[in-house]
């Protein structure tokens, strides 16, 4: 377990204090109570927890918010990883950017609402025969999961919202212990406008050239490693354009922040190979180039899955 500075922790309470609350607290809390006693308690048979973090945070300019700072992200890792996660047989509670990729949706065209349908006549609408395979695998594999509750989907959109999601989740995920994991791929951003030096109303055009100062966003993988969720199995990525400086920045984030492990990844061919980062040595995940379908998500969470069952094994209490 690692501990942390007074320093940083004093960095992490004020952004916490300053942040604007929460607006479905209540709510989510207990979703996320309801949805943990459930796959804890299920006849005996504890299920396996993830909290899947995906999508990018947006940084807001203004409190009454027109303009923001926004990151690449897609939320292609996040949904195809939670996929993934609940036909290993986890409970994933899915912590995602609104309007970003959904699970079981990443076959379906842009705009499926517009696109998969047909009206033969006025009474009656139907799936297209083009696209009623995919409709059926997104729509009954979405339902299942939900329906047997190991899949809770819980949106996010700004800086804010985020980390405050994050901090209910793994207090409320504490008592799982070495049974949860918290698989971080959700690209966070580095800076942002504190709350109480942000312009509450729109910034005016006529003014000139802007100037902002942005404030380093705390890293809170170390208090989620050390206070939040001490036992739970921890995922960190790392993103980098350059591929000379990746590996180096990966194991560096391995050490300062003491998680299990961290994927290191490209830009531009992280959909092809990502570089699982760990104690026991850097293990390549590439997608099976000779099949067509074969993602990297398939392989990386075999692998991730594997050392989760090693950890529980250890950590057994
Ligand atoms: C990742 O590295 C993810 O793999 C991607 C996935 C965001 C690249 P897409 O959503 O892309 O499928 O389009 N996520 C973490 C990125 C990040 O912000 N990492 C921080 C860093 O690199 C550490 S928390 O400093």
């Amino acid at each position: 377990m690692s501990s942390i500075s007074g320093l940083v922790e004093d960095e992490i309470s004020s952004f916490f204090e300053s942040s604007p609350p929460l607006k479905n607290k209540e709510e989510v809390v207990a979703k996320l109570n309801q949805f943990i006693e459930l796959n804890s308690s299920r006849q005996g048979e504890k299920r396996r927890i993830v909290c899947v973090t995906s999508g990018g945070t947006t940084v807001p300019l203004e409190q009454r918010c027109v303009r923001y700072i926004d990151n690449f992200s897609s939320g292609n890792r996040g949904a195809a990883s939670t996929e993934n996660f609940v036909k290993a047989g986890y409970a994933v509670i899915f912590l995602y950017r609104r309007g970003t990729c959904q699970p079981y949706c990443r076959s379906l065209p842009d705009d499926p609402f517009l696109e998969c349908f047909e009206f033969p006549d006025a009474k009656n609408i139907r799936v297209r025969e083009s696209h009623s395979e995919a409709v059926k695998m997104a729509v009954m594999d979405q339902q299942a999961a939900v329906g047997e509750g190991r899949l809770l989907k819980l949106p996010f959109s700004t800086i804010y919202e985020y980390l405050q999601m994050l901090r209910e989740m793994a207090t409320a995920l504490k008592d799982v212990g070495p049974c949860s994991m918290f698989y971080l791929a959700a690209a966070v951003s580095d800076f942002y406008v504190p709350w109480n030096s942000m312009t509450e109303h729109k910034i005016q055009s006529g003014s000139g050239p802007l100037d902002i100062r942005l404030a380093q966003v705390p890293k809170m993988i170390s208090i989620l490693r050390s206070n939040w969720a001490p036992k739970a199995f921890c995922v960190s990525f790392k993103l980098e354009t350059d591929s000379k400086i990746l590996i180096e920045k990966a194991t560096k984030a391995l050490q300062k922040y003491k998680v299990h492990a961290v994927v290191a990844n490209e830009l531009s061919t992280r959909k092809e190979e990502v570089v699982v980062v760990s104690s026991s040595g850097n293990v390549v995940v590439r997608r099976d180039s000779d099949k067509p379908e074969s993602i990297v998500e398939d392989n990386l969470i075999r692998l991730i899955v594997d050392r989760h069952s090693t950890y529980i094994k250890e950590n057994h209490t």
